[in-house]
């Protein structure tokens, strides 16, 4: 295999974008047989399923290009803002998933960062109350401060879900109201509290594969690693400035998939927005080459999810299971 690293047993944190430039356009039978092997070596044949939900959506002032809930394209996409939700609300459609089957909880509000006051106490409740029905409780709130980060550590938070999105010189064509230095500080907080990172990105914004080796490259020399890797091919939503991208080949996702295993051996790869586009069998691919989570109910935030019993079909015919344990932690 030409320019492909050597697999060892050590985990690096010292990946160079060339490095996983090189990896991402391997030929693509070397790269999943290479990301097969890592996986082997470090991860079981479970898939996790977790469930998302909107506990607050639309309204967003961030003007990220591929969001249909900024504000900045509410009247294009006509999406209304929604105020938060109940606890007792969020909870009955956690007991909802997990009776589904699912072992993690993610919830996301359109926040630019956290306030401190009612609302982030009724998610801080959210948090303790998903945690006592025994799932793995992540939220995604925009930009934290450390006490804030400290606050949710102490309300048993599993993981902070914070996307890098892209490649450090692509991120300023995609967003221009925070800076990429931003999205880092706020990992820096989640990491100094204890919570373990949930820290991806997107493929299908007309970036080029520099972009995408950039993306990986920064996630894989974060030590420890991001416990939690999401790989999303955008979803094109109509009135938000990226409507018209044209769709990925499903062989890219597989690619992303692949070089995340790779390079973040014990990490968590979850094959996330995009994946109602894509076949059972590009799927199989993406799980092939390290996958081992997926999105799982009829809904990501506000855009359709792949039907509940379709997966749990799938699952059962590649004869995967489903994981009922929290993510393993990294050894720094
Ligand atoms: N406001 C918070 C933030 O940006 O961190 C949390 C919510 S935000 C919707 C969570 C993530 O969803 C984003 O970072 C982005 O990676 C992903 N996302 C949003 N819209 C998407 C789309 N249309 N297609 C694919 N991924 C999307
Ligand atoms: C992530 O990386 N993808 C999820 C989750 N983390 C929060 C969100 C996908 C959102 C897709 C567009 C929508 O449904 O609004
Ligand atoms: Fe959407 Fe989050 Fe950006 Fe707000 S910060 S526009 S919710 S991705």
């Amino acid at each position: 295999m030409t320019n492909m690293t050597t697999q060892t047993a050590d985990i690096r944190y010292n990946w160079t974008a060339a490095e996983v430039q090189a990896l991402l356009e391997a030929p693509l039978l070397d790269l999943v047989y290479q990301a097969q092997g890592v996986h082997r070596q470090h991860q079981d044949n479970s898939i996790q399923l977790a469930s998302l939900l909107s506990v607050k959506t639309g309204g967003c002032p961030e003007d990220c290009a591929y969001c249909p809930q900024s504000a900045h394209h509410a009247k294009s996409t006509g999406l209304a803002k929604e105020t938060t939700m109940d606890v007792d609300a969020v909870l009955a459609k956690a007991q909802m998933a997990k009776d589904a089957g699912a072992s993690r909880f993610c919830m996301g509000a359109a926040w630019r960062e956290v306030r401190d006051g009612e609302e982030f106490n009724s998610v801080l409740a959210m948090v303790r109350g998903v945690r006592a029905m025994g799932m793995e409780a992540c939220v995604t709130l925009g930009m934290l401060k450390p006490h804030q980060a400290q606050q949710l550590a102490d309300a048993g938070l599993t993981a902070y879900n914070h996307n890098l999105d892209t490649g450090p010189d692509y991120y300023n064509k995609i967003i221009s109201t925070r800076t990429y230095q931003d999205r880092l500080d706020t990992l820096q907080h989640v990491r100094e509290a204890g919570v373990t990172l949930c820290c991806g990105g997107i493929i299908g914004m007309g970036e080029g594969i520099a972009d995408r080796a950039g993306l990986i490259a920064t996630l894989a020399c974060m030590t420890p690693h991001p416990e939690s890797v999401p790989i999303n091919a955008l979803v094109a939503v109509k009135g938000t400035p990226l409507a018209e991208q044209p769709p990925i080949d499903p062989l890219e996702l597989v690619r992303m998939c692949a070089v995340a295993r790779i390079t973040m051996p014990k990490a968590r790869v979850r094959l996330s927005a995009g994946r109602a586009a894509l076949s059972r069998e590009a799927q199989a691919l993406c799980f092939m080459a390290g996958a081992n989570s997926i999105f799982y109910g009829e809904k990501l935030l506000t855009t359709a999810n792949n039907d509940a019993a379709d997966d749990q079909a799938m699952i059962k015919s590649l004869g995967l299971t489903i994981s009922e344990t929290s993510c393993s932690a990294n050894a720094a």
